[in-house]
């Protein structure tokens, strides 16, 4: 794969409003960091390989990109993770597949709390360079950030218990401020075991991505009377939502992907995670890299910080917020056992410079 270097072009591509920042948010917006995404995401360029189907779907499974034997030993890690909380879990037992047998999740299986971002296994993930090549090709350059994402493990439960928590529930969304109306961001997943049509995975809405600006234009009446968020997530509402799928025929796909490989997505693109249908539970870690050119002089300090606290990030690694160390949940009874990981991650000289610790 190609890791050559782009240079950054400064074409005049701004956001069409000025974020502000929300809570103790600072949000920095300046056209360099868009620039070189709106020189990169482009779908007329023909590339030959994966590029072409994510520049112009909005998504693609790359395969092949961890071998087999490391992705199995990481979804072996996955369920250390889980069963180290002592709280009942046990991969081996189905009796045991239940919430309150599991530390605090979201949606069903979505790991951010207790530092997991910086749990050796993940960095260990993050580093694989297979990952990294795949990167590196969808920007043009082998200098990247990587985010301090979380992970999904959505072990199968009783569906009738997550039905009543409302677990099943679709969350579509963007992971782009609609004040973007362009390309910024590539996200990614990458797959750790087999994931067929009913096991839980990403959903995506095929069409989405060429209707974003369309549908924020469109349905302009809905936007706040202090604007479209500046945070990078928005969900949309049911009638964005039945329009683009009852009057623009916009559908709705399951990605399947092998294990070992990294489904890729571009962040405007509409999408969610489903919980599984089958026995067989997900393992999926949530990666994403950047052009270390991008990141601002304030998010390389806030990239050190977030590793000395040990903190879980969002996905933009140039332009991200942490999830706070917080009290806990009520439904939360991992939080006495650990709020942090227990030892701190052993990076090697690659996973520094991804981390921003080192210069490249
Ligand atoms: O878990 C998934 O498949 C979806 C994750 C997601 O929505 C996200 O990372 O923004």
């Amino acid at each position: 794969m190609s890791t050559s270097t782009t240079t950054a072009t400064t074409t005049n591509n701004t956001d069409t409003s000025t974020g502000t920042a929300a809570g103790n948010l600072s949000l920095t917006w300046s056209a360099g960091p868009s620039d070189i995404a709106a020189s990169v995401g482009s779908s007329s360029v023909h590339h030959g390989d994966f590029r072409d189907q994510l520049f112009s779907k909005g998504w693609v499974v790359v395969p092949n990109v961890i071998p087999d034997d490391r992705a199995r030993e990481y979804v072996s890690r996955a369920h250390d993770f889980l069963e180290s909380f002592n709280l009942g879990y046990n991969r081996d037992d189905p009796s045991t597949w239940n919430l309150s047998s599991l530390p605090y999740n979201n949606k069903g299986g979505l790991y951010s709390a207790y530092g997991v971002g910086h749990q050796q296994f993940l960095w260990d993930i993050r580093q694989e360079p297979g990952l990294i090549d795949t990167f590196a090709t969808v920007w043009g350059t082998s200098e990247l950030l990587v985010s301090f994402d979380g992970i999904n493990i959505s072990v199968p439960l009783n569906l009738q218990e997550e039905q009543n928590k409302g677990l099943d529930s679709p969350w579509p969304h963007v992971d782009q401020s609609p004040n973007r109306r362009f390309f910024h961001c590539i996200q990614g997943i990458a797959n750790l075991a087999p994931n067929g049509p009913l096991d839980g995975g990403l959903m995506v809405l095929r069409g989405s991505k060429e209707l974003y600006n369309e549908c924020f234009d469109r349905f302009a009446h809905q936007r706040p009377a202090e604007g479209w968020t500046p945070l990078d997530s928005y969900h949309h509402t049911p009638e964005m939502l039945e329009w683009m799928i009852k009057e623009k025929g916009c559908t709705w796909h399951k990605v399947e992907a092998p294990a070992g490989s990294v489904i890729l997505w571009d962040s405007r693109t509409v999408h969610y995670g489903s919980i599984p249908l089958s026995t067989n539970p997900r393992v999926a870690s949530y990666v994403c890299y950047k052009p270390a050119a991008l990141i601002s002089e304030e998010y390389r300090e806030k990239k050190k910080e977030a590793i000395d606290q040990m903190l879980t990030s969002t996905h933009d690694p140039v332009m991200f917020t942490c999830r706070p160390r917080r009290e806990p949940a009520p439904n939360d009874p991992g939080w006495s056992v650990r709020q942090v990981p227990d030892e701190r991650p052993v990076l090697s000289e690659v996973g520094r410079k991804l981390a921003g610790l080192e210069s490249y």
